[in-house]
């Protein structure tokens, strides 16, 4: 590895390749240099390096789907494709009754996680969604139940008058398993202002994710990039982030999620492009020392591009999903129908080189039938 190190000429890169081949965790500056000056190929190399220190060769993908249980909205976050107003012909909302009947379309197949999230309505309360939660584990107790974006978690918790640690102990109690990622956006007091200003603030994002991991659910992060943020903005979030892992070490993942510019008042920012988005996962890959796992999800970028990805320091493909998310598909992603078999996630990287493993939503490995028969 050193000799490969000796034919980088910028002497800053270089001693931050030296940190990263052994091992040392890199400043924020030193994240913004990598952004700035090192080329891909050596970001891809790096990155790798920090992905097999986590996960040798495999890379992870479970059988999931999700149920978007409605798309009405109090907040009009400036990128959104997806939030739709009361009476808007394109907007929906199912009953519990609707939403259990999504997880009884999935009765003896394989799926191991439900990941729920949607808008937020004004209408429902804490236990309204804790209910739901409680239809769906006496339907299948197996099944593990991501829910609910901090910024979901604010609103059901904050009117029904409890505290962050009540409300979430409530929907532990009916079977809350994990929260996903979403609602991060970017950290930046600013730039948050000019893109979601009316949503819960990235102290409450963090302190909500804190409170979860410090009663024993665990989660995700995710970042949206790719409109306004500087470089700057990436890796303060990050360090954000790096920070509450090193005291809580609750998240399981961290995912990248790209600005898709259909449908929504930012468009004119148009779209990053590849070599940004495998600048970005690797940046990340290498900076967020303490996170085991970088998830390219699919559904967002598109499959190769995922599958790309696996080379610029991911490690998990997200699932099968089975057609059950619109949010990218509004914001103009190609995959406009989300679905794929075990086979082809399977096949996708294998062909990328690496080991493919079936993980359950903590990433314990599933013995799937294919990758029993090998
Ligand atoms: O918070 C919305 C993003 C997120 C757009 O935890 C957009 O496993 C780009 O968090 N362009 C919700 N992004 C989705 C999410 C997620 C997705 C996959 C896996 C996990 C996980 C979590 O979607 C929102 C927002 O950042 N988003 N609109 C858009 N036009």
């Amino acid at each position: 590895m050193n000799n490969i190190l000796n034919h980088i000429n910028d002497t800053e890169i270089r001693n931050i390749a030296d940190k990263v081949a052994g091992g040392v965790r890199i400043s924020g500056e030193e994240g913004l240099l990598l952004y700035k000056k090192a080329d891909l190929a050596l970001l891809g190399l790096l990155a790798g390096i920090v992905r097999r220190r986590h996960n040798q060769n495999f890379a992870y993908f479970n059988n999931n789907f999700h149920i978007e249980p409605t798309n009405k909205c109090i907040y009009n976050c400036k990128f959104c494709s997806y939030h739709k107003n009361e009476g808007d012909p394109d907007s929906w909302e199912y009953t519990q009754d609707e939403m259990v009947d999504i997880v009884k379309r999935f009765d003896g197949k394989n799926v191991t996680e439900v990941h729920i999230v949607g808008g937020v309505h004004p209408d429902y309360d804490l236990h309204y969604w804790g209910s739901l939660i409680k239809k769906i584990k006496n339907h299948r107790p197996s099944l593990h139940v991501k829910a609910f974006s901090a910024i979901e978690l604010d609103y059901m918790i904050s009117s029904a008058g409890l505290t962050i640690k009540e409300g979430l102990t409530i929907l532990k109690d009916y079977g809350l398993d994990s929260i996903p990622g979403g609602g991060a956006e970017i950290f930046d007091r600013e730039l948050r202002k000019m893109i979601c200003d009316e949503k819960a603030s990235s102290e409450l994002w963090l302190t909500i994710h804190e409170t979860a991991h410090s009663i024993g659910i665990p989660s995700n992060a995710t970042i949206l990039y790719g409109h306004m943020e500087t470089y700057m903005h990436r890796i303060d979030h990050m360090e954000r982030l790096r920070s509450l892992q090193d005291k809580t070490g609750g998240f399981n993942a961290f995912i990248p999620l790209k600005y898709k510019m259909s449908n929504n008042s930012m468009s004119f920012l148009g779209e990053v492009n590849i070599i940004e988005d495998l600048r970005n996962y690797a940046v990340s890959r290498i900076f967020l020392d303490n996170f085991s796992h970088i998830k390219a999800y699919w559904p967002m970028i598109g499959k190769e591009n995922a599958q790309l990805a696996l080379s610029f320091g991911v490690d998990d493909m997200d699932g099968t999903i089975d057609d059950t998310t619109k949010i990218y598909s509004m914001a103009g992603s190609k995959e406009e129908n989300p679905s794929m078999s075990t086979e082809e996630i399977c096949r996708l990287i294998s062909d990328a080189g690496y080991t493919p493993v079936e993980r359950d939503s903590l990433y314990k490995p599933v013995l799937s039938p294919l990758l029993r028969q090998g």
